[in-house]
């Protein structure tokens, strides 16, 4: 089946988009998340993008340049949340002792959701697909803590006012097939990892599963999909928001707020 058959399958078989749904699509500057940008378009819904300058030197400059050019070229309207103006993950990074990646995705999230009201989305697509999705599951394993994963679905299910539910619509799509196409139809994307992405968990986890076949992914993803129903109504977790800058949180602070230094910086964010 080719990759557009693919997400159209999936978006219908989930659910994961209604006729009248704006989406934002939260763009990276890498072949999934341009490739989802583009189907999506070319498929006739209403698409905007949102990219997060992490500002990682050259890497991040070129991925904004690509962007920036790739959005005009196929019409769609595209916002850039700068990150230095929201913290500076080196020193959050250089105080709390986590690494760079826990610091990314955690403001990462935190600040695609928040923008993402602003720009009155209903829905955040990303470019999750079936290689991230097998990975996520099994990191989840190996930390003993299969509830983190309640999320590793082709559509969110948490249910609070204050955050933007996301949608995957490559979720079971293997990433040879994406890179394939994206390469197929000259998107101007940067194939190289960022530049962090070497010293992280995932990447561990990642050259592990190197050797499963893309249906051996297919079905850990497949069958977890099963044990997620049971997984949501045992968890424990209530979705309530944040004292400080009112987000959607498992905690009064939430995590990006909890960060050292930065929660005074967010703060003046929330206005
Ligand atoms: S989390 Fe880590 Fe990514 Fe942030 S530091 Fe780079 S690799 S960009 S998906
Ligand atoms: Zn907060």
């Amino acid at each position: 089946m080719s990759i557009e058959g693919q997400i159209k399958k999936t978006i219908k078989e989930y659910e994961l988009i209604k006729k009248q749904d704006r989406l934002i699509v939260a763009l990276s500057g890498g072949k999934d998340s341009t490739s989802i940008l583009y189907l999506l378009k070319k498929l006739g819904y209403d698409v905007n993008a949102l990219m997060i300058n992490l500002n990682f030197g050259e890497w991040s400059k070129l991925n904004l340049i690509n962007m920036e050019n790739f959005c005009k070229s196929i019409n769609v309207n595209l916002d850039v949340i700068n990150l230095n103006e929201v913290c500076r993950i080196e020193e959050i990074v250089e105080k709390s002792h986590l690494t760079k990646c826990t610091v990314c995705g955690v403001v990462k999230k935190w600040a695609l959701n928040k923008w993402a009201k602003k720009l009155r989305a209903d829905k955040i697509v990303t470019g999750h697909n079936l290689d991230d999705e097998c990975q996520t599951i099994i990191m989840n394993f190996l930390k003993g803590n299969i509830y983190l994963g309640i999320n590793s679905t082709p559509l969110t299910g948490v249910s609070n006012a204050n955050f933007v539910q996301r949608i995957k619509p490559l979720f079971f799509t293997p990433e040879d097939e994406i890179k394939k196409y994206a390469e197929k139809m000259h998107f101007p994307v940067v194939y190289e990892r960022c530049p962090y992405a070497s010293k992280s968990y995932r990447i561990e986890t990642r050259e592990w599963l190197k050797d499963f076949s893309d249906n051996q992914k297919l079905k850990i993803v497949k069958n977890y999909q099963k044990i997620i129903p049971e997984l949501r109504k045992r968890s424990k977790d209530e979705i309530i928001n944040c004292e400080i800058c009112g987000e959607a949180s498992k905690n009064k602070i939430c995590r990006a707020c909890s960060f050292l230094n930065c929660s005074k910086i967010m703060t003046t964010q929330k206005k």
